[in-house]
């Protein structure tokens, strides 16, 4: 999609959401579990489209945690006032809409059955499993829906204020991180003049947060039990006690030599979280991720990067076994797996 179409599809679908809000009624923004800064910009231009177009409020929520140090001093130096909501908490609001998620990717718990009235997302739609609602707006060649959303602010004239600026551009950084992964010519052009607005400071402040020492202990975790497998590393954080951690390290050990696919899964509370990377487009990982999770959880995602979850049950130990051994079948099949920590090349 060239930038003119692209701006012509982000007039008519803001009008379109803008219609929606307008309803009487309150106003919630769902972003999926454990939100990422993509989702927490998203949800931070729908707040303030309504809020200067419409002069209405809105609330934003998520299930999971917001663990990651870097998200949370986003949430905190940018002031967005996002909060963990539980599905019934979702009763007294007339609209909900969704941002970096889809109904059908099971990774949204806080909508607990509820229709959205509005989805926009730029991860792959599973065939024959439309969506319905007032506004879908999915669009797959996007690295970031955070671009999809300034294209709104644009189309809509609002005021990007700094802050706005600097959560949407971190959004757009951090999902294809800096550009160097899937990035659409709109995501170019909104990093360049998202640049320009945001304040860099606040940037640097969000992406060097500190970590508590916990981060490093499921670093060294995930070290520990580390396998390589042709060149797919696969890494598992037993002891995960947050969920963020299992994108950090699979993004991680893409810097492995040699490495075409980076796969790291643990068990966080008693569920089975899985994310998986490639160098290139040519496995799709979120195909082999549905494989993988078939009929024992849910996932998706993109050609280059993807995630999996899988419900712990009664034995969560005896479902991370299973999880392992489907891992290494569909991203390694045939390789003898030998640990990272022996080999020296
Ligand atoms: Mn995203």
């Amino acid at each position: 999609m060239n930038i003119d179409e692209a701006m012509r599809r982000s007039r008519a679908a803001v009008a379109r959401l803008l219609d929606v809000c307008a309803r009487p009624g309150r106003i919630v923004v769902v972003m999926q579990d454990n939100p990422d800064p993509d989702a927490l910009a998203c949800a931070m231009t729908i707040r303030d489209l309504a809020q200067q177009r419409l002069r209405k409020r809105v609330a934003i929520g998520y299930a999971g945690i917001c663990g990651r140090a870097e998200n949370r001093a986003m949430i905190e130096t940018l002031r967005i006032d996002a909060r963990r909501m539980n599905p019934s908490e979702l009763a007294p609001f007339r609209t909900v809409c969704l941002v970096d998620a889809q109904p059908a990717s099971g990774n949204s718990d806080v909508l607990g059955g509820r229709r959205p009235d509005v989805v926009i997302d730029h991860h792959l739609v599973r065939r024959g499993r439309p969506i319905e609602a007032e506004l879908v707006d999915i669009r797959p060649d996007y690295g970031a829906t955070s671009t999809i959303l300034y294209e709104y602010a644009k189309a809509a004239d609002i005021k990007i204020s700094t802050a706005l600026a600097t959560a949407l551009f971190y959004g757009i950084q951090s999902d294809t991180q800096d550009l160097g992964r899937e990035f659409s010519p709109s995501g170019l052009q909104a990093y360049q003049e998202l640049f320009l607005l945001a304040d860099k400071r606040k940037l640097a402040h969000i992406r060097r947060a500190p970590v508590p020492a916990a981060y490093f202990c499921m670093l060294a975790d995930s070290l520990a039990n580390c396998l390589i497998a042709g060149n797919t590393v696969i890494s598992c954080i037993r002891n995960c006690v947050n969920a963020d951690m299992i994108p950090e390290v699979a993004d991680l050990l893409m810097r492995l030599e040699g490495m075409r696919r980076a796969v790291c899964y643990g068990l966080f509370e008693s569920d089975i979280l899985i994310s998986a990377r490639a160098a290139d487009a040519r496995g799709n990982m979120a195909q082999q991720m549905r494989r993988v999770v078939a009929h024992i959880g849910s996932g998706g995602g993109h050609r280059t990067m993807a995630g999996g979850h899988v419900p712990g049950g009664e034995s969560p130990q005896q479902r991370l076994e299973q999880v392992q051994e489907r891992i290494l079948r569909v991203f390694a099949p045939g390789k003898t797996p030998i640990p990272l920590t022996s080999a020296r090349r």
